[in-house]
């Protein structure tokens, strides 16, 4: 399969500037380009699915850059919705940094800054060597600016498309960048970049974008309840992340194998038959969870991520270290308890259940695991002293749901 082909394999490639590009990719020795703003200090798992694909151009034989906006960031990729509330610069400065050491880490790309050739061009020469360039009507004529202008955009947002022009039409002069790919929605911003460098040089540069991944629904996908999954195992443990991704919907898991792994044609087509043939084996979800985690933490993080998982899924909680328990704790509900409580009394002050009957049900139900052990008393106690680790007893309510108390 030539790259192109693995490409659209994979449903990576959305929009193209021109069908020349496909032979140019099936060549190698490219130097392109992706861009990303600071406005988090860590990537999320939306990121992962955009910044694997310079990685399989880059083992096909291309050369990335991957710029971090320190300057773009300042200003402000207009959304559809409404303005950005405006960031400090201090803050930006500090996700550069976190998002560089993250890239380079992950990637090994490159990483530059647009700040650094934005610091030498005053006003003046912005406004003679770029803002000429760019016609008012064109401008408003694209996508995102004409989705504002109900609701309103400032003259910083407005500005913003020149800026990532600007960006790619120095790439190319300085580093020979001759593509930038992105998420699909940014044609408007490349394509300002294609346009401008074709007036200012004479220059034909191309561009690709690829789809935004979504679930079976069409919302963004890599939030788990409204949240985003970050890539920086400090903010999304690698249990939550295994969570979220044993659990994507079977109708999408083999679309997200091909995007989020690097398993060949075959291994997936393997995978998929599986996912028809035996989908309780859930053995493509597994998969998904083990390259994603193996790939962005290493395997330790991943088996330690299982083992949690498979405690819990048994009721083995006992056995997990404390460490593993932090870990698995910070995908539940929390509730602070400062004595020994009766279990029905702390079920509802807990907000596990809405009243006091309800509890009563759930435990003669034997619906309720204490730290794995099913508990049916109704007069039970919950204790310090019987806590794991002195600290943590974790309830369970039915299959699913877990919760858990701190001891104070
Ligand atoms: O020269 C450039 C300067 C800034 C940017 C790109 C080139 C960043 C870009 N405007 C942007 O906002 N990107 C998003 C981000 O930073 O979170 C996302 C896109 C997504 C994908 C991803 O970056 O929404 O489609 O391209 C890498």
């Amino acid at each position: 399969m030539t790259l192109y082909e693995d490409l659209k394999w994979r449903g990576l490639i959305k929009d193209m500037t021109s069908p020349e590009l496909i032979d140019k990719l099936n060549e190698g020795g490219l130097t392109f380009y992706i861009g990303t703003d600071p406005t988090a200090d860590s990537m999320h798992l939306g990121h992962l699915s955009s910044f694997l694909l310079p990685k399989r151009l880059k083992d096909a034989g291309h050369n990335p850059i991957l710029l971090v906006g320190g300057g773009t960031g300042l200003i402000g990729d207009p959304r559809p919705s409404d303005e950005r509330d405006m960031k400090s610069k201090e803050v930006i400065l500090k996700n550069y940094e976190g998002l560089k050491k993250q890239a380079e880490k992950l990637f090994g790309f490159e990483v530059v800054n647009n700040l650094d050739w934005y610091k030498d061009i005053n006003m003046i020469d912005f406004l003679r060597d770029y803002g000429k360039y760019f016609q008012i009507n064109y401008m408003l004529d694209k996508d995102i600016i004409r989705r504002r202008l109900d609701t309103g955009i400032s003259f910083t947002e407005f500005s913003y498309m020149i800026l990532q022009a600007l960006d790619f039409l120095h790439l190319h002069k300085t580093r020979g960048c001759d593509l930038q790919v992105a998420g699909s929605d940014q044609w408007g911003n490349i394509t300002a970049g294609v346009d401008l460098i074709k007036k200012a040089t004479g220059d034909t540069v191309y561009a690709f974008t690829m789809p935004l991944v979504t679930d079976s629904h069409g919302v963004k996908f890599g939030k788990s309840e409204g949240n985003a999954l970050w890539l920086d195992k400090n903010k999304t443990s690698s249990y939550e992340l295994y969570q979220f991704l044993v659990n994507v919907e079977d109708s999408m898991v083999i679309d997200y194998l091909k995007i989020y792994t690097f398993l060949s044609k075959e291994e997936i087509e393997k995978y998929e038959e599986v996912n028809k043939s035996e989908p309780h084996l859930r053995l493509a979800h597994k998969k998904l969870a083990e390259e994603v985690i193996t790939f962005l933490h290493g395997h330790e993080e991943y088996e330690k991520a299982l083992h949690i998982s498979e405690a819990l899924f048994k009721g083995n909680i006992k056995e997990l270290s404390k460490e593993e328990l932090i870990d698995a704790s910070k995908s539940m509900d929390s509730y602070e308890l400062d004595k020994d409580t009766n279990l029905v009394d702390l079920l509802v002050n807990a907000s596990i259940v809405t009243s006091k009957r309800e509890a009563r049900e759930f435990i003669t139900n034997n619906s309720i695991t204490i730290n794995g052990d099913k508990v049916n008393d109704l007069e039970f106690i919950v204790k310090k002293k019987d806590a794991l680790y002195q600290e943590y007893t974790i309830i369970r309510k039915g299959k699913k749901k877990y919760f858990v108390i701190k001891h104070k």
